[in-house]
């Protein structure tokens, strides 16, 4: 049947930063301007304007109006864009408008940590649990996971670390990325928020308090001296078949296993292996110590073995699987290089960031220049121009694409398909966008960054906020085998701050292909705890949003 997809008027169904832009998009068939009206709670009209009229939007297949009301200078909540008897959903204009979720995105890891109980002190009664994979029956624990048959011969103490998403496997490949981006995330804003988490109130900040929970396990991955691969790391650790989904980490009976190292999970965890020993110099110098003696040794293991790759398939867990790993060799020695000053390191960074790749756990080698570019002591001042004139470039690209499109969003892939994880493109686009603007100073790098939120809030073709909690329409039956209200009433919906992976073009679950058939691009999404190819969870994409709404906090102060 049709899809309701309510009002035609899209909105950022949480709310504009009162210094931020403001538009929208309505959704009409008709092609000149048209009178737009923006009620307060009252119903009072405080601003009207013309939209604009802009045409079809090619990844929709909407014909759309544009509405800018960004002169309006006012704060209050509840407010409505009306266009005719068409009304948008409500929203607020406040410098306060991310306080929420900025916190949120990130209570989002404490939430998926395995190997501790997850406390009602912090999240409330709903979300509490006993903690997952520990030994405690009916579960086999990560305290001694052995290699899967026939691999090796020795077993590993791998608790701790987030689950990677819905399921309760635990992959270095993008489970380093994510440690990456928080790590990031507090070079970019500093000490930041305090968040509910066992840690509060020792003397680091939160946010690596938390990155060093995933890192800790990441560690603990690589494989020890004396054995064969010695430095190099495991892939991942997951269950032997998949459990069905509402079987929360402590119920989990399956016999879990060490899957064999690849070059890619080491170096990744040289990667950010050196990024730790930068951030946490300040903080814990054991610990960054341990960092980058771990990130060195695993850099000199992947370059005795450089070619092994992760297979594709496989069952009971996500395969992660990249054959070409010369853009994770330049990521590690572009952090390595940041962190050392070594110039044996240098040689090694091949990649430059271009829009087209951008990053995601697979792509990484753009992470290359946003490495160097928190480094500008190492650089010359030609090397540093360099590096800021590639990232401003590809920052010109999101632009052009953001504003090319009717919902404004900087990813726009090239083949006219959206892919798994869609949203963490938009994300992870605003995170490159939001580093221009702190480079080159240009505002509307700043604008387009904050934009992106616009489109993961609400306006977008679906009038769907994609983050649980945050919005009118907003999601909430991700895929999750805890967070699994929509199956089982006993057991809670997603946390708040929880983001949907987006719509996927390729329809790779069944229930996608069973709802969706012949959808457009950004139509390809349904709110179903089953559809894990559009509505899926990961820590790789709450990073990035935990990244954006940070940066887009710190802006309304600016
Ligand atoms: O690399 C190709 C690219 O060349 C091509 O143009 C494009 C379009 O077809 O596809 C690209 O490959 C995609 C790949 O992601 C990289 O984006 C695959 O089609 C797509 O199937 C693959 O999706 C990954 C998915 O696992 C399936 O492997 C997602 O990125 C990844 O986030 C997701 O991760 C899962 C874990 O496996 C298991 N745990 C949950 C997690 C989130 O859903
Ligand atoms: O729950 C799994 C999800 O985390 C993965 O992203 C997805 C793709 O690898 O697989 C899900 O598991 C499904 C499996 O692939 C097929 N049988 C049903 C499983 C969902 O309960």
């Amino acid at each position: 049947g049709v899809r309701d997809f309510g009002s035609p008027v899209r909105v950022n169904q949480v709310g504009y930063l009162t210094n931020g832009p403001k538009r929208a998009t309505y959704v009409t068939t008709a092609t000149t301007p048209l009178d737009w009206r923006l009620l307060a709670a009252s119903n009072q009209i405080v601003s009207h304007g013309r939209t604009k009229p802009f045409g079809k939007d090619a990844l929709s297949g909407d014909a759309v109006q544009l509405i800018d009301f960004g002169s309006y200078r006012g704060t209050g909540s509840g407010l409505r864009l009306a266009v005719g008897d068409d009304v948008s959903e409500p929203f607020d204009i406040s410098s306060q408008v991310y306080a929420g979720l900025r916190k949120d995105a990130l209570a989002y890891f404490y939430n998926n940590r395995s190997g501790i109980p997850i406390e009602a002190k912090y999240v409330g009664d709903t979300y509490a649990r006993p903690a997952g994979h520990l030994g405690v029956a009916p579960n086999q624990g990560d305290t001694s996971v052995p290699c899967y048959p026939g691999t090796c011969d020795y077993s590993l103490d791998v608790r701790g670390g987030w689950y990677d998403a819905g399921d309760q496997g635990k992959y270095v490949v993008n489970g380093a990325l994510a440690a990456w981006q928080l790590l990031d995330l507090y070079e970019e804003t500093g000490p930041g928020v305090s968040l509910k988490i066992p840690e509060a109130g020792n003397r680091t900040p939160d946010v690596l308090d938390e990155a060093k929970w995933e890192l800790d396990f990441l560690l603990s991955m690589q494989v020890p001296k004396g054995q064969p691969l010695a430095g190099m790391v495991h892939h991942k650790i997951h269950d032997e078949k998949w459990t069905a989904l509402g079987t929360p980490p402590a119920d989990d009976p399956q016999p879990r296993y060490l899957y064999p190292p690849s070059t890619a999970a080491t170096l990744n965890l040289a990667a950010v292996g050196a990024r730790c020993a930068r951030v946490y110099a300040k903080w814990d110098k054991q610990f960054a110590a341990r960092c980058l003696s771990a990130a060195e040794t695993a850099w000199n293991a992947a370059r005795q073995h450089p070619a092994i790759y992760a297979p594709a398939g496989g069952e009971g867990g996500g395969a992660y699987d990249d054959t070409k790993v010369t853009d994770e060799f330049s990521w590690a020695a572009a952090e390595l290089f940041a962190t050392t000053g070594k110039a044996s390191y240098r040689h090694f960074i091949t990649t430059t960031l271009n829009a087209a790749d951008g990053f995601s756990w697979q792509e990484t080698g753009g992470l290359a220049d946003l490495a160097l570019a928190r480094v500008p002591w190492r650089l010359s001042s030609a090397d540093q121009r360099k590096v800021r004139q590639r990232i401003a470039t590809a920052a010109d690209t999101y632009l052009a694409d953001l504003r090319s499109q009717g919902y404004a969003n900087p990813y726009k892939p090239a083949d006219g398909q959206y892919v798994w994880g869609s949203n963490s493109g938009t994300a992870n686009d605003a995170m490159i966008l939001g580093i221009a603007a702190d480079l080159t100073g240009r505002a509307a790098y700043r604008s387009a960054a904050l934009e992106s939120l616009d489109y993961l809030l609400g306006r977008n073709a679906i009038n769907q906020s994609y983050v649980t909690g945050y919005g009118e329409r907003a999601s909430d039956n991700q895929h999750h085998r805890f967070w699994a209200h929509s199956l089982n009433p006993a057991l809670p919906s997603p946390y708040p701050g929880s983001m949907a992976g987006g719509p996927n073009s390729h329809l790779q679950d069944p229930v996608a292909q069973r709802n969706l058939p012949g959808c457009a691009p950004a139509k390809c999404y349904i709110d179903d705890i089953g559809s894990y190819s559009t509505n899926e969870v990961a820590i790789n994409w709450n990073s990035a949003l935990a990244w954006l709404s940070a940066y887009a906090d710190t802006q309304s102060h600016t």
